[in-house]
This record gives C-alpha cells, structure tokens and sequence, in this order.
C-alpha cells in the first residue's frame, strides 16, 4: 500500500483504489491547503497506472463541512474550490464520494463533482450557504438541479436544510446507503464501476422546471419569506442559470457568489455564525466543570414552566412537575401534553416517543418530589415574595448540590437567592416563550453564583439545544432591558406624531419577525404595565413619560387575549385599533405636542439606535461579556434580522462615528434619553469598533 501524505490531502493506494482523505479538524472546513491537495491527489492518481479507480473521504467526525468560512474577510486565495471540483470531475477514472457526518456547502459540492456518492446511513447532506448571505458557489446551484430536478434542489438550496441519508437516497442525490462499514463499502462500489464511463453532471442538462411559471412563482414566495436577505433570492437568480449550459451557469453562478462574498449581509451572517458559538465561551468559567443533571424539577405549570418541562423531556431529563394545588397541576400536565401534541400533529414525534417522554414525566403537589431532582427551575408568577417563598421552600427539600434555577426576566435573583442557605447554587435561567420553541437562553449569575453552576447552566442549556447567553443581574439583563428602551422610543414616537401601525410596518421592513406594537399586543400590555407601575417610585424625574400605554391599558384592551389592545384582532387578525388612536391624539394634545410625519427610516434609526445606545451600556457595566452576547440575545430572542447581525454588529457596519453622531442629534431633543453611551464615545475617540471588543 503506497501512501503519500498531502498537506491536509492523503491518498493511499491499494488493491488499484486510492482512498484520497482529506484531513483538516475538526470539521474538514475546506481551506486552501485542502482545495491544492485536491487537485494533487487527482493529478497523482490520473498519472497513476496502478489506480483504475478512486474514492474521496473524510478524516474524524465529518466528511466536509464547507468552505472555511475564516477565508471569507480575506480576498479569495487559488485555486478555487471549482477547479478542485473540476478536477476531480474530468478524471478518467471514477471517483466516488464516501459520506459520513456531513457535506455542507462545498462539501457537498465536492461529492457533486465526484462520478458517485454512497453514505453512510447517519450522514447529513445540504448546501446552507444562504445562512452566511452567500450562495453555493461552487457549481451546488448547477450540478444540484441536473441530478434531483429544480423544485428538490430550491427547496435544498433556499432553505439551507440538511437531508438525512434516507431521504437522499429517495430523491436521488446519493447513488448508495452504505450497508457496514463506510470505506469497505465505498471499495465495492466503485470497484464494480471500474471500466465503465464516468457520469458527470456537467455534462448533461437539467430537467425542465416543474412548470411554466416555477421560477416566477418562487420569486414571489421567496422574497416574502426572506424579510430582507438577499442572499435566499439571489441563490434562485443562480439556480435558473442552470436553464443555460453548464459553462455558462456556472459563470454566473459565480458571479452572483462573488458579489454577495463581500456584501456587508455576508458579513453580519458571518458575524452571527461564529457569535453563536463564541457566547458559550465565558471567561469567568475557566475551565469548572458543570454538575451532573439528571433530572429536573419544574415548579409551576403555566406556559413557562411547561415549556421547559417540554423542552426537558425532549432533551432526556426525567421531570418532575410540582404546582401548588391538584388543580393547577392537572392544568400544568394538560399544558405539557398539549405542547407534545403539537409535536405529534405535525409529524415531528410519533405517538411512541410522546408516550416514551410521558413516561419520564411526573406531577406532585408536594414539594418533597422534588428532593431527587439535580436542577430545579422556578417558573411561577412574577412576583418577588412569591418567589422568595417557593425558594425557601425548595431550600428545604432539594438535596445537597442540587441547583437552584430562577426563570424570572426581570427580578433580582441575588434577592431570591438571599431567601436560601445555599446562595451559590442559585442560578437565573430565563427562557423565552414558548420555552420549547424559542432558543434564547440567558444564563444570569448572581453575585454569589458558583462557576460550576454557571458551568451546569450552559451545559444543560445546551442539551436543550439552546443557545446560552451569560448576563449580569440589572432590571431586565440584557433582552428585557434593550426591549424597555426601545418601547421607550417607540412610545415617543407615536406621542410626537407616528402610529403604532406605521413603526411596526417600518420595524417589519427593517426586518425584524414583528414590530414592537404587535408583540406587545401577543405577549399582553398588561406585563409591561405592570413593570412601568414597579418602576414608577424610582423613576429619574428627568425621564420623559408617555402615558399612552397605560392609558390603553385602564381601558381594558390589554392585546390579543382581550381581543384588542394597539390592534383590534376579529379572527386572530389585527386591524389597526381606531380608539387607541383617539387616545393617542388626545395625549398627544394633552403635552401641546404638535404632531409630525415619521418616515420608515427615521422610526428604524431611532429604534436601532436607542438598542445600540443601551447594548453599549450593558457591555461597559459587564452585564453582557460582550458585544456579540448582545447580538446573539436580539437575533435568538427578539426576532432581530440575523442578516443584519444584531444591533452591536449593525452599529459597526454603519460605522460608530456615524451612530454616535446621530445619538448625539437625538439628544438635543432628550438629553436624558439620548445620553450617549460612555463607550460608544471612547470606540469613537480610539477609532475601534465594537467588534474589537469580541476577543479572538
Ligand atoms: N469554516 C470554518 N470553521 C468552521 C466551519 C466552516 N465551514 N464550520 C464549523 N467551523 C468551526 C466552528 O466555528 C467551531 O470553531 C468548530 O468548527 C466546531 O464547529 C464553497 C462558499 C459542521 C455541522 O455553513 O454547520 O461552503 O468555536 O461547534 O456542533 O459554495 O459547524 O471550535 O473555534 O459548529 O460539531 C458552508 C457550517 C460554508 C457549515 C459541525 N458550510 N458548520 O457542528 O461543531 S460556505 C457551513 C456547521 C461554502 C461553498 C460555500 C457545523 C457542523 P470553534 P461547531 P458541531
């Protein structure tokens, strides 16, 4: 067996077959090095006699992820990942892809451009590019369509979804599930294709599209869906390229990729990818190792805590439900049911594992049920003595090491934690509605919160499949509180002449899942009511008060649960509520305001400067580590456009000059709203951005 070992490219020959292993931990992330060591590996094998045949695969976990995403900032190094790909398609010599783990992106594009794939039966395959604001730029758009037809191959691309084995076996993107082991099965293969021509896309043309109009009506439909991202109907201006011989396709594939790879949506994209990953990275951590959670405790079965019960369970805890009466626990199991019924209706669980996940799930009145329990999370009513009292109680019965979780949003959990004897093992995990649904997680350590539990947080966080978010503890941590400020503004704004309707048709235009008056409406105006009336002893009298919120809320219309709040909702469709725009004028002429015309850009500015303004605060008081910690709670929490990478990402991309000059215009009208952020002045002053503050 002769073996030559590429940079991060090995071929080693055997019985006439080379197995060419691209090496590169820990996911493949196809670099320059891999692209070079491709087209070696292609150039030794077609010079090489003894090979009659070939097979591509990937070192550890994963065949190949994609291109390296790190190369991205950087101008494009050669060769290109299309060379590599032609390279191994014009071999004379067939060469099959043998998949494990993933192919994403050009990983796929890689097994596109080889004559054959076979998988094995846990791999993954898909071309998520539009996630990162690009396209496949590597022929995915051109060869996709001519091996599984138009609809199957938009679907793939504009989605950005992952195909199990099964279902690319049935639509024809694998040739081969294989049976045993990977490598000895890709052997058989291609060893009984020797001799015969190789089949290469590019060589042939793509099926006729499904129908007449099927591009004209994916355009429709995409750019409904996309809010904003340009990169999902671009990946259709490619796609229908393919209509076109192969060469030319291709060329104007690349050219659409080339264009987006520099674009500042590509860049935020990017940003949000690797911030995804970096917020699990806490300092204060350094290296304490999480408790071991088993099972966990949910006190309270109204949405939350029957959300996380769900979530739970999903993530293979057993759960203990514990509610204050019979009553209310067969409410909270009800809840719980419901929730995994949902799961059922829509195909996503079999009526099995519902029954399975039932069986790990208990309900008890008596708080003793919670003794074995590893983490116990608190999700009852907002109220500080309410708590204080179900933590006292779960001070009682939960073991030694057991710890101590707060779902609350706003409460100040060193309080709570001061209700106990064991003040370290008590942690904030605030959830987001619906629990087992929404992926935000925010991870709030108290001042005497162990780094262990913390550690413990972010690792159960994780199972649940949620990304967890460190903060500090102030009035609202992180989300809550960006989300008062812009309310704040929002109600400044329709006082001094906007409508509710108008900033939210502008927040949807910028991009954002639904504008602040809608979600006020679906969460209920009643919670936010509640906070201004907590926060009115200790309001700064300098602070400018709207009282048109409340006075919405005296009336009874306390959103869609009251049938009407900002919008009046027949159906569950909101039309703009006429008598809260009466209310609004008469407020409007109670303060001698002279209403004026907002534009769509100035509500948009306004909003996302008052977010960057106090995103900037919460980093310099540390209650987020990091600019991108505040990104990642708007994006995965608040329904801020990933595409736009957050408000702190946003803010860099306008350029912070730019924004604190605009703050500063503002604060001529409110000087003390508008007071600008400390460190938005000093990035300024030093000419860096908040991307300086992100660490490596
Ligand atoms: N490039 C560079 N680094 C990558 C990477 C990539 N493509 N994928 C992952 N990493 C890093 C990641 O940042 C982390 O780093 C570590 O690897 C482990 O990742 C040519 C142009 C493959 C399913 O979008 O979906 O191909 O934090 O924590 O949970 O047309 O990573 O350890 O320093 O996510 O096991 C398209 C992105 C690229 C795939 C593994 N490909 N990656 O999940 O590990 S564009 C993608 C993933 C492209 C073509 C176009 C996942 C994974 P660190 P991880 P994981």
């Amino acid at each position: 067996m002769t073996e030559t070992k590429g940079a991060t490219v090995s071929v080693a020959v055997e019985d006439g077959i080379a197995m060419v292993t691209v090496d590169n931990p820990p996911v493949n992330a196809i670099s320059q090095a891999i692209r070079q060591g491709l087209i070696d590996a292609m150039a030794e094998i077609n010079g090489n006699p003894e090979v009659a045949a070939a097979i591509i695969i990937g070192a550890g976990r994963y065949f190949m992820a994609g291109a390296d995403v790190r190369e991205f900032d950087k101008p494009a190094l050669p060769p290109s990942l299309p060379e590599a790909i032609a390279s191994i398609e014009s071999s004379e010599k067939p060469v099959v892809a043998a998949i494990h783990g993933v192919a994403l992106g050009g990983g796929l594009e890689v097994a596109l451009g080889c004559h054959y794939r076979i998988v094995d039966p846990g791999a993954k395959l898909g071309l998520p590019e539009v996630a990162l604001g690009i396209i496949p730029g590597s022929g995915g758009t051109q060869r996709l369509p001519r091996l599984i037809g138009f609809a199957k191959a938009l679907d793939l691309i504009s989605s950005g979804r992952q195909a199990g084995a099964g279902e690319a076996a049935e639509m024809g993107l694998v040739d081969a599930v294989a049976e045993g082991e990977l490598a000895a099965a890709a052997m058989d293969f291609i060893r009984q294709r020797i001799g015969a021509a190789p089949p290469r896309l590019s060589a042939i043309d793509a099926p006729a599209p499904e129908s007449q109009d099927f591009f004209e009506t994916a355009r429709r439909r995409l750019a409904r869906r996309a809010r904003g991202q340009e990169s999902i109907v671009r990946a259709l201006d490619a796609l229908e390229a393919a209509t076109l011989p192969f060469d030319q396709g291709a060329k104007r594939e690349r050219e659409i990729f080339n264009e987006l790879r520099g674009s500042d949506q590509a860049k935020a994209l990017r940003h949000a990818f690797f911030a995804e990953r970096a917020v699990a990275k806490v300092a204060a951590l350094d290296g304490a190792k999480p408790r071991e959670v088993a099972s966990i405790g949910v006190v309270g079965g109204g949405t939350m805590g029957a959300g996380i019960a769900v979530a739970s369970l999903r993530a293979g805890y057993q759960v203990t439900m514990v509610e204050a009466s019979t009553d209310a626990l067969t409410r909270g199991l009800g809840n719980v049911e419901k929730n995994l019924d949902g799961y059922v209706s829509r195909g996503r669980m079999s009526e099995e594992t519902k029954a399975g996940l039932m069986a790990e799930f208990t309900g008890a009145v008596d708080y003793g049920a919670l003794g074995p329990a590893d983490l116990i999370i608190e999700a009852v009513f907002e109220d500080m003595a309410v708590k204080k009292d179900v933590f006292a109680k779960l001070d009682a019965v939960a073991k030694p090491g057991a710890v101590l979780a707060t779902n609350t949003s706003y409460l100040d959990i060193d309080e709570i934690a001061a209700a106990t004897n064991r003040p370290g093992d008590v942690i904030g995990l605030h959830f987001f509605a619906p629990a087992h649904i929404m992926r935000l997680l925010e991870i709030i350590r108290a001042a005497s919160t162990t780094p262990d539990v913390v550690a413990t947080g972010f690792a159960v966080g994780r199972r649940l499949g949620k990304v967890g978010v460190l903060a500090g503890i102030c009035d609202g941590f992180i989300g809550n509180r960006i989300s008062a400020k812009f309310r704040q503004q929002a109600y400044a704004m329709i006082e001094d002449g906007a409508l509710p309707w108008e900033v939210d048709a502008a927040m949807e235009a910028f991009g954002m899942a639904m504008g602040p008056f809608r979600v006020m409406d679906l969460s209920g105006l009643d919670i936010t009511w509640a906070m201004r009336k907590r926060q009115a002893p200790t309001r700064d009298p300098r602070e400018r008060y709207v009282a048109i919120a409340d006075r919405i809320c005296e009336a009874g219309w306390l959103g869609q649960k009251t049938g009407r709040g900002w919008y009046v909702y027949e159906d569950g469709k909101p039309s703009p509520n006429a008598d809260a725009e009466s209310i609004i004028i008469e407020e409007s002429e109670k303060k001698g305001i002279a209403r004026r015309p907002f534009t769509a850009q100035e509500i948009q500015d306004r909003i996302l400067y008052a977010m960057i303004n106090e995103g900037a605060k919460i980093v310099e008081e540390g209650i987020a580590q990091r600019p991108l910690d505040v990104d990642m709670v708007e994006i995965m929490g608040y329904g801020f456009p990933r595409w736009r990478g957050g408000p702190m990402c946003a803010a860099d991309i306008i350029g912070l000059d730019q924004v604190l000059g605009k703050i500063r215009d503002y604060a001529r009208e409110d000087a003390f709203y508008w007071a600008p952020a400390p460190l938005l002045q000093r990035l300024v002053a030093d000419g860096k951005t908040f991307s300086d503050l992100n660490g490596g």
